[in-house]
């Protein structure tokens, strides 16, 4: 089999939906660690600009965000399913609400100066800058939610969290799905990464005993690899062929035109390349990178925007 390669840091939530994800699915992955700022040199050489954490890569097949890494991992290894079929379509959508509302709210709450203080214990100053401005750079200026709103906000998301675990283990049911990987990672910075801040979670002890649950899943077993290994990975690889896939056309944009992919919001920095894919779904680019070689990226159309280059 491909290996499983995780690009990632050990601080990063999104990260920690995907390692746990690997942990239940019992896949073996390989890790590479990348930096927690820009520039990401070796990154970019695979994903030909996108720079957001995690990026999964299986040979010369590079995916970016995590609502698509879950999909391919779920496809590799199906069981147990991330998307049990009677909550198939809820499942997705708490997810959808968690990586985005619950995890805004969440980090603006981490990140208050307290937190920053203990998420950065023993860094020095000029690192912490580094952060600060590179992830305000990232927002494109805008500031994080207020603290006094990020505290209701999370609160009360945390109470309707706690509602749908009264009658059972896991947010949807008696097994995991997609819904609590994407809900516990904003909550685990809270426990693991600010345990000056933790007390918020004092208030809802079924999600303390569920957070328990979770961690238990642990992360399998990984290999580190260091990141020029990945890019030869990629370099000796041909990508799997996509010409197989139905086109499903939204934009009036031809496969074989150069266009370029973006995130709506935060980290927009363009991957541009050939379209070779676009299914109901997911949209993929084929790239020639010197160091790399030929890659295909794949991106979710959700989350991301798609342009023609002009010629
Ligand atoms: N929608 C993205 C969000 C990923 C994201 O925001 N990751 C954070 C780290 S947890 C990030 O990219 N921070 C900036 C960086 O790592 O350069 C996904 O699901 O993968």
């Amino acid at each position: 089999m491909t290996p499983i390669i995780l690009h990632h840091y050990p601080t990063s939530p999104f990260a920690e939906k995907i390692r746990l994800i690997l942990g239940y699915k019992q896949l073996a992955w390989h890790s590479v660690t990348i930096p927690m700022i820009m520039p990401k040199p070796d990154l970019t050489a695979l994903t030909g600009g996108y720079r957001r954490t995690p990026v999964l890569q299986l040979g010369a097949d590079i995916y970016c965000d995590t609502s698509l890494i879950a999909e391919v991992l779920d496809k590799l290894q199906p069981k147990p399913s991330l998307y049990p079929p009677s909550v198939n379509g809820v499942s997705r959508i708490v997810a959808q609400w968690a990586d985005s509302t619950v995890f805004a709210a969440a980090m603006a709450y981490n990140f208050q100066p307290h937190g920053i203080a203990s998420v950065f214990q023993g860094v020095p100053e000029e690192a912490v800058k580094a952060f600060i401005a590179d992830r305000a750079a990232m927002r494109g200026g805008a500031s994080r939610m207020p603290l006094g709103e990020a505290l209701s906000t999370y609160k009360s998301q945390l109470r309707r969290l706690s509602d749908m675990l009264s009658e059972h283990d896991f947010l949807t049911g008696d097994v995991p799905s997609i819904a609590d990987f994407s809900a516990y990672h904003p909550l685990w910075f809270t426990l693991e990464r600010t345990p000056n801040l933790a007390g918020i979670l004092d208030a809802t002890p079924l999600i303390k005993d569920w957070m328990a649950r979770m961690k238990a899943i642990g992360h399998h077993t990984s290999h580190k690899l260091k990141s020029v290994e990945a890019i030869d990975i990629a370099k000796q690889t041909k990508p799997e062929l996509v010409s197989n896939l139905a086109f499903v056309d939204e934009h009036g944009i031809a496969l074989g035109s150069e266009v370029t992919i973006t995130a709506d919001y935060f980290g927009l920095e363009p991957t541009q390349g050939i379209l070779v894919a676009a299914t109901k779904t997911r949209l993929t680019l084929q790239r020639e990178d010197e160091r790399a070689g030929t890659t295909h990226v794949h991106f979710p159309r959700n989350g991301f925007v798609l342009k023609k280059v002009s010629p």
